[in-house]
């Protein structure tokens, strides 16, 4: 935003050590518990005495545990909002008690609460992109002559879910050879990834795409595909995103084809950002994440990073 516009946000004064709150939505899979690992690791070296909550996956309790690292007084608050439209009180009362936010890994809607006016900036990926890429290696990469897609979506409302099928349904619309036949919700979980894969392939018994908006939902796809006597990998192609190792893994075994990274470690970034925001310096509205692709030409070199 404008010079004038970076005045609306609160000051935040350099100094040695920082109350930080971290407010998570869940730990229920490894991304998330890399993500939040990341800010425990960054605290010492960053001079954060660090607040962490976990909401277990509600929302409400999200906004709950902001209220109460607002009453505890802290400098600096970084969020991961679970779902765009139910955090926009936590960031309004985050903007009215003077707390500089960061918004990480996810964001909130954007024509209500916006970066450089009600929180300083969202640190994260492209999740539109990510989705778009997904498209293209499918595009690039499917043999077949008729794509018949399933999509497990993310959880929803969220920014990451909204996008991601917003990127690939974009993409993939250009190329007739594909007709997504089902997109449900597995939010972003890998048992409901699999019951979902169940119920859809019981309807749709042609399938031979599945389309996943995070690895955990493609890992219980593949599950129910073998399950059900498919050969992920061969007759079905499995396209995700995260990097995490299971899919690392399941892409050297040969039964998914591709995952395009969603870095979870914004730990370092957090911590980057908010001293040069102490320094006084602008930071941009939005601080892009760039994430590379997975596919079997390099995972095996990736695995011992992956979490
Ligand atoms: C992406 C993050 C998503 C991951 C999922 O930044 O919000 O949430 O892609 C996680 O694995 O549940």
């Amino acid at each position: 935003g404008t010079t004038a516009m970076a005045q609306d946000l609160p000051p935040l004064e350099q100094k040695d050590r920082y109350k930080v709150g971290f407010a998570q939505m869940e730990s229920n899979n490894p991304w998330r518990i890399a993500e939040t690992k990341s800010f425990h690791d960054t605290a010492e070296a960053c001079g954060w005495d660090l607040i962490a909550t976990d909401a277990a996956g509600s929302a409400a309790k999200q906004v709950a545990d902001v209220d109460s690292m607002i009453a505890q007084g802290i400098d600096v608050l970084f969020l991961p909002p679970r779902e765009e439209k139910p955090l926009i009180p936590a960031v309004m009362k985050a903007r009215a008690a003077g707390i500089p936010t960061f918004l990480v890994d996810r964001s909130v809607d954007p024509a209500v609460a916006k970066p450089g006016e009600h929180f300083v900036a969202f640190l994260g990926s492209d999740f539109i992109d990510q989705g778009n890429r997904a498209a293209q290696w499918l595009m690039e990469n499917f043999e077949g002559d008729k794509g018949i897609i399933v999509q497990l979506e993310g959880t929803t409302g969220s920014s990451p879910a909204n996008d991601r099928k917003k990127g690939f349904d974009d993409a993939i619309a250009a190329d007739d050879r594909f007709e997504i036949v089902a997109s449900q919700t597995g939010d972003f979980a890998r048992d409901l990834g699999r019951q979902v894969m169940e119920t859809l392939l019981q309807a749709h018994p042609d399938v031979n795409v599945v389309y996943a908006h995070n690895d955990e939902m493609a890992i219980g796809a593949i599950q129910a595909l073998e399950l059900a006597g498919r050969k992920p990998g061969e007759d079905v192609t499995i396209v995700s995103i995260d990097g995490t190792r299971d899919a690392l893994q399941a892409i050297i075994d040969g039964k998914m084809g591709v995952t395009v990274e969603s870095s979870p470690f914004f730990g370092p970034l957090a911590c980057e950002v908010m001293k040069k925001y102490a320094a006084g310096e602008t930071i941009p509205e939005w601080v892009k994440v760039e994430d590379r692709i997975f596919t079997k030409d390099n995972a095996a070199d990736h695995i011992d990073e992956a979490y």
